[in-house]
C-alpha cells in the first residue's frame, strides 16, 4: 500500500522516463539523418533503456496495488545544432531526472515508505552511472573537437562506448 501522493509522484516519474525515451528516439533519428551511425545506435539503446525505466515503475505501482497511468508525452525536439549540443541536452535531461529521483527519495523518507525508498535505490545508482557516462562522452567531444572533420572520430568513439555499455562495461 502506498499513499495517493506517492502514487501521483511515481506516475509523474513514469511521464519523465517516457519523455526521455521519446527524446532519445528523436535524437537517434537525427543522428541517422546526419550519418552518425554510432551515435544513432547509442541513442536507440538509451531510448530502450528509458522505456525499461518507465516499465519498472509501472510494475512497481501495480505490485503495490496502485494505478500506473500511461503518460501524455510532449513532442521532443527534432533538430539539434551539433552533436555536442545534443549530448549537452542529454546530460541536462539526466540531471533533471536525478533531481526528480532525489525528490522521490525525500518524499518516501518523509512518508516512512520503506518499500518505495528501497525500490528507488536502483534509480539512484542508475542516475549516478548515467550522469558519469554523459560527462565522459562530453569530455571526449571536447578533446576531439566538434568541427566537421571531427564528426567521424566522435561517432567512432560513441560507437565504442555503446558497444562497451551493451556488454555491461563501465566505459
Ligand atoms: Fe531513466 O533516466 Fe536516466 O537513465
Amino acid at each position: 500500500m502506498i499513499s495517493p501522493s506517492m502514487t501521483q509522484a511515481l506516475n509523474d516519474q513514469i511521464a519523465l522516463e517516457g519523455y526521455a525515451s521519446f527524446l532519445y528516439l528523436s535524437m537517434a533519428s537525427w543522428c541517422d539523418q546526419e550519418g552518425l551511425e554510432g551515435c544513432a545506435q547509442f541513442m536507440h539503446r538509451q531510448s530502450d533503456e528509458e522505456r525499461e525505466h518507465m516499465l519498472r515503475l509501472f510494475g512497481y505501482l501495480s505490485e503495490m496495488d496502485a494505478h500506473a497511468l500511461t503518460p501524455a508525452i510532449d513532442q521532443p525536439p527534432h533538430e539539434f545544432s551539433s552533436v555536442r549540443e545534443m549530448f549537452e541536452q542529454v546530460y541536462a535531461h539526466e540531471q533533471k531526472v536525478t533531481a526528480a529521483i532525489n525528490q522521490l527519495v525525500t518524499l518516501s523518507t518523509e512518508q516512512q515508505d520503506h518499500s518505495t525508498l528501497n525500490f528507488l535505490q536502483w534509480y539512484v545508482e542508475e542516475q549516478r552511472e548515467e550522469e558519469a557516462l554523459m560527462r565522459h562522452i562530453l569530455d571526449k567531444i571536447r578533446l576531439i573537437g566538434d568541427g566537421p572533420q571531427s564528426l567521424y572520430y566522435i561517432d567512432k568513439e560513441v560507437e565504442a562506448i555503446n558497444a562497451s555499455q551493451a556488454e555491461g562495461g563501465d566505459e
